[in-house]
């Protein structure tokens, strides 16, 4: 069942593919000159998809407000209904990443629904960072790492439960992140605390079927303010090497102190075989939640270079799961994910036109400005006319959001969707 009439993304294509065609091969004659062929960047574009957070097609909110947006979906069925737009404009999001509780549903049913829109599911996420209705334990100090026994044993279980589910709708991976952490000075002891963590990550671990991975996921601060159990990169290296093979860091790209040099840890976790995979956003300040490639596209940029360089020389263990994880206040939430989908592809496509060979001989001749020049000169090259004909040759809009505006989708799914003021946003 497609979302998206086809008949709008055919006339939409139509007013514009005469311009890409054109825009195309010119493209295609200046990356010729630089001895790269367009087709095999077109081609691997194709071939790239990054997952959808279910969480993210709902309006997001802030510690102060949310401001509801109309039409937003009010359970998992609406939420993957909206992937399925996103997915057909773009086709450059096969995959749905689902939270736990949040989106609780007859495991059959979330199947079918897939099944019907032709998406796939990604890593399950748990929760153990607020208090479910009618739980025993509260999550207030803290869930895996919490002192006592019986509250560490409520988290454990529920990311069995995670996993169960995620075993019946063909998931592969489980993501956690957990809020423990504290807001005072001596508030807790760090070493038993994350010893306390460890064990329960490694009680989880031990229910991971064998063709799963794990991925813990560090954050610097937020929602404990003066330390959190799994602060950084570092230790989140430790706990992937503490808790076996198949447990892997994740990133995300708002989880660290201004200025923190990402692109250089994603080549560290390279290198010692524990880079599980992304979670894209952008930020100014903080934890934001912005928009992938609103405020530093050149950073995400640095990051698929490094990416693309692992890709290469095919590094060992290398396989990261990449993933969107936003949260929209103040746009259509589909026009995001759209257009970050979009950006985390062009990030791809200009990281794999790198001329990888000069890079390398100016880095052997400590030619900082001709090394630097070549990463810009890739960044600098427009390959928007790669994507859009990836786009077009998938069947997919050549500008999904003016296609998306075109449609009137959110007006048609406001009247059938009543505004809600609660629903779960969340950052995570
Ligand atoms: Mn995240």
């Amino acid at each position: 069942m497609a979302m998206m009439d086809r008949g709008v993304i055919a006339r939409e294509n139509e007013t514009r593919i005469a311009d890409l065609k054109r825009d195309y091969e010119t493209l295609g004659e200046r990356l010729s000159r630089r001895g790269i062929e367009i087709g095999e960047i077109k081609e691997k574009v194709k071939a790239y998809g990054v997952a959808i957070p279910s969480w993210g097609v709902g309006t997001g909110g802030t510690r102060f407000a949310r401001f509801p947006g109309e039409g937003e979906p009010r359970d998992i069925f609406d939420k993957m209904e909206d992937c399925a737009v996103i997915q057909e404009l773009t086709r450059a999001t096969p995959r749905v990443s689902l939270h736990i509780p949040w989106d609780k549903a007859d495991p059959g049913e979330l199947r079918a629904k897939a099944a019907e829109l032709g998406l796939n599911f990604d890593a399950m996420n748990s929760n153990t960072f607020q208090d479910q209705p009618g739980q025993e334990h509260s999550y207030k100090f803290g869930s895996l790492s919490h002192t006592d026994a019986a509250t560490r044993r409520q988290a454990v279980e529920h990311n069995l439960e995670c996993i169960e589910i995620g075993k019946a709708i063909g998931s592969k991976a489980l993501t956690v992140w957990v809020g423990d952490g504290t807001n005072f000075p001596g508030q807790a002891h760090f070493t038993r605390q994350f010893e306390r963590y460890l064990d329960s990550v490694k009680s989880v671990y031990a229910a991971l079927p064998d063709d799963w991975r794990l991925f813990t996921e560090h954050k610097i601060y937020e929602p404990a303010f003066y330390s959190t159990v799994v602060q950084d990169w570092g230790t989140n290296y430790l706990v992937a090497r503490e808790v076996g093979d198949r447990a892997y860091c994740l990133v995300d790209l708002g989880h660290h102190a201004p200025n923190v040099n990402i692109e250089m840890i994603v080549a560290r976790l390279i290198q010692f075989k524990k880079l599980g995979g992304f979670h894209f956003n952008d930020s100014k300040y903080g934890d934001d939640d912005l928009d992938t490639g609103a405020i530093d596209p050149y950073r995400l940029f640095l990051v698929f270079n490094e990416l693309v360089d692992a890709e290469k020389r095919n590094a060992p263990g290398f396989d990261p799961a990449h993933m969107l994880d936003q949260s929209h206040n103040v746009t259509d939430p589909v026009e995001s994910l759209m257009s970050s989908a979009m950006e985390v592809q062009r990030a791809y496509a200009q990281a794999l036109i790198v001329d990888r060979d000069a890079l390398e001989g100016f880095q052997q001749d400590n030619d900082a400005l001709m090394a630097s020049s070549t990463l810009k000169a890739a960044y600098r090259t427009d390959v928007e006319p790669i994507l859009a004909m990836a786009r077009f040759e998938k069947g997919a809009a050549i500008d999904p959001v003016g296609t998306y505006r075109a449609s009137g989708y959110r007006a048609k799914v406001a009247m059938e969707r009543p505004a809600v003021t609660g629903a779960g946003g969340g950052i995570v």
